[in-house]
C-alpha cells in the first residue's frame, strides 16, 4: 500500500483572493505530490512500509532524510489543506474554544501567539497548535518539514493546526511580507475541521 495525494476539498482558486490560485495548483499538484511520490520511494523495502503516517512520523530514524522531509511534507500538507476552507475564518466555537481561552488567555493572545510563531521561524518551516492528552494546548514551530509527532523536535502534541511558511507557499502573492500572509490565513481557517481534530486528540 502506498501513500496517495489527497484530493482537495475545495477547486484552486477557491481560497482566494486570501491564497491564490496559481500557488495551490503548484503547492499542491507539484510540491505535495512530489513529497508523496519521494515518500513511497524511500518507505519501499522497509520496515516503514505499510505504517501509517502517523506512526512512520513518530517512529522514524531522524538521520534518515528522505523519510523524515519527505514524510514530514506528506502529513504537513494533507493537515493543511483540511484546515483551510472558503467559508473559513472566524473563530472557534465549543470545547476548542474553551481550551483557546484557558490555554492563550483569549483568542487573540492565541493568534498573537500563532503568528509570532509563523513569523520567526528563520527561512523554511511550520507554525503549529498542538493538543498535549488532557486538552492543554501549545503553540510551536519546527524547520523545513519536521512536524511536531517526530521524537526530539522541541514542538509536542498533536498539531490540530498547522501553517506552511515556507516561501513556496506564499511568494507569488505576498513575495516577502510573510506577515501579510500570515494575517491572511486566519480569513480561510476552517475551525470546523481544527474542532473535530481537537476533540478526537484531546
Ligand atoms: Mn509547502
Amino acid at each position: 500500500m502506498s501513500f496517495e495525494l489527497p484530493k482537495l476539498a475545495y477547486s484552486h482558486e477557491a481560497l482566494e483572493p486570501h491564497i491564490d490560485s496559481r500557488t495551490m495548483e503548484i503547492h499542491h499538484g507539484k510540491h505535495h505530490a512530489g513529497y508523496t511520490n519521494n515518500l513511497n520511494n524511500a518507505i519501499k523495502g522497509t520496515s516503514m512500509e505499510g505504517l501509517s503516517i502517523e506512526e512512520i512520523l513518530s517512529k522514524l530514524d531522524m538521520n534518515n532524510m528522505a523519510i523524515r522531509n519527505n514524510g514530514g511534507g506528506f502529513f504537513n500538507h494533507s493537515l493543511f489543506w483540511n484546515v483551510m476552507s472558503p467559508g473559513g475564518g472566524g473563530v472557534p466555537s465549543g470545547d476548542l474554544m474553551t481550551a483557546i481561552n484557558d490555554s492563550f488567555g483569549n483568542f487573540e493572545e492565541f493568534k498573537l501567539a500563532f503568528s509570532k510563531a509563523a513569523g520567526t521561524r528563520f527561512g523554511s518551516g511550520w507554525a503549529w497548535l498542538c493538543v498535549h492528552p488532557g486538552g492543554k494546548l501549545e503553540v510551536c514551530s519546527t524547520a523545513n518539514q519536521d512536524n511536531p509527532l517526530m521524537q526530539g523536535i522541541g514542538c509536542g502534541g498533536y498539531p490540530v493546526l498547522g501553517l506552511d511558511v515556507w516561501e513556496h507557499a506564499y511568494y507569488l502573492n505576498y513575495q516577502n511580507r510573510r506577515p501579510d500572509y500570515v494575517s491572511e490565513f486566519f480569513n480561510v481557517i476552517n475551525w470546523e475541521a481544527v474542532s473535530a481534530s481537537f476533540n478526537k486528540k484531546k
